[in-house]
């Protein structure tokens, strides 16, 4: 169980040009975390806290140790056509940026090369977006870690609300697109229908409270790594290991939960592709998470118990709803 605590150098109090109002509630907020605080005050705090970073962009680097370094990760698949827009939409200050490339056909890596030269193109050993995960994890270093699609349905400026809602103490910043300041273009009928029942299942199974299990634009600690656990992404093996496809957003879901951190949701809309097909198949892929689902239920740390929403309060008791 992670302990409560404060953290001083973070994000949302590093951010040039903030308002004399803004700083107080921060310090204000500095204390509410060392409090027994109830969640509707931490909800309140973190879509203050939200909204006032999204204001600016990211503070620059310093000193290092100034404030928590940042990394994107980005997995793509032939998305030569989209990918300069994603990239061209990142907040400044973004301290790393990973680009996982899928084997792709087209000229996805030479794009993302000449919009963003600094760009680390790291490769996957096996196939699938989760072991492109796995593998851009690997090569991250960011004391935070953002994960977020190269096909143009997720808008990267909504990265500075998942930034706030770690900063305000949340160990996983979990995007929803079920809740206020979220929604969706990209989603069919029945994707929406078989996640809500998926949804559904894994709440009951592990007694979280997501709203959207199966989306893949979210934000985490380092040291959410552990609880991740996920098969070593550069691992040469012919055949799929569990986590390495759509799965893996629920694989991480599930996981953080049963280790005990402290989740926030964060609403995210998301648009549809801006060009070309989506790679996930619905029945493979959601039978993929359902079984998922059912195996991690299996696994002895899943019968740990729940922490209550005074030893995490920022957590699966109650999300945070963050609105930017
Ligand atoms: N590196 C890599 N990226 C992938 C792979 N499969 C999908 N992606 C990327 O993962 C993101 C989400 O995939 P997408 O096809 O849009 O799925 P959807 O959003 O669920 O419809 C996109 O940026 C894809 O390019 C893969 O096997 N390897
Ligand atoms: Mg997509």
């Amino acid at each position: 169980m992670h302990p409560t605590q404060t953290h001083p150098t973070d994000h949302a109090g590093t951010v040039a040009g903030l308002s004399a109002t803004t700083r107080a509630h921060q310090a204000h907020s500095s204390h509410l975390e060392l409090q027994p605080a109830t969640t509707a005050h931490l909800a309140h705090l973190a879509a203050h806290q939200a909204a006032s970073a999204a204001e600016a962009s990211l503070p620059s680097r310093g000193e290092v140790g100034a404030r928590p370094t940042v990394t994107v990760v980005v997995p793509a698949r032939n998305e030569a056509r989209n990918i300069g827009h994603v990239l061209e939409r990142l907040p400044e200050g973004i301290d790393q940026v990973v680009l996982v490339d899928g084997s792709s056909r087209d000229d996805t890596v030479a794009v993302a090369l000449a919009v963003r030269p600094d760009i680390e193109v790291v490769h996957q050993a096996r196939r699938g977006k989760g072991n492109a995960l796995a593998a851009g994890f690997e090569a991250a270093t960011g004391d935070y870690i953002v994960m977020i699609d190269a096909d143009g349905s997720m808008d990267p400026r909504e990265i500075r609300r998942y930034l706030a809602a770690l900063d305000a103490g949340a160990d996983y910043a979990k995007g929803t697109r079920f809740t206020d300041g979220g929604g969706s273009d990209d989603i069919t009928w029945v994707r929406r229908t078989g996640n809500k029942a998926l949804n559904l299942t894994a709440n009951g199974l592990f007694g979280t409270r997501y709203s959207d299990l199966c989306y893949g634009y979210n934000a985490f600690r380092r040291s959410c790594l552990e609880a991740f656990a996920l098969p070593d992404g550069h691992d040469i093996e012919a055949e799929k290991r569990w986590g390495d496809g759509f799965e893996i957003e629920t694989l991480i879901n599930v996981r953080v939960a049963k280790a005990g951190l402290r989740i926030a949701e964060v609403g995210s809309f998301e648009s549809e592709r801006l060009t070309g097909e989506s790679n996930l198949r619905t029945f493979r892929d959601g039978t993929r998470v359902l079984v998922t689902i059912l195996r991690e239920r299996l696994t002895r740390s899943a019968r740990a118990p729940r922490p209550t929403a005074e030893e995490c309060p920022v957590c699966v008791a109650e999300p945070v709803r963050s609105s930017a």
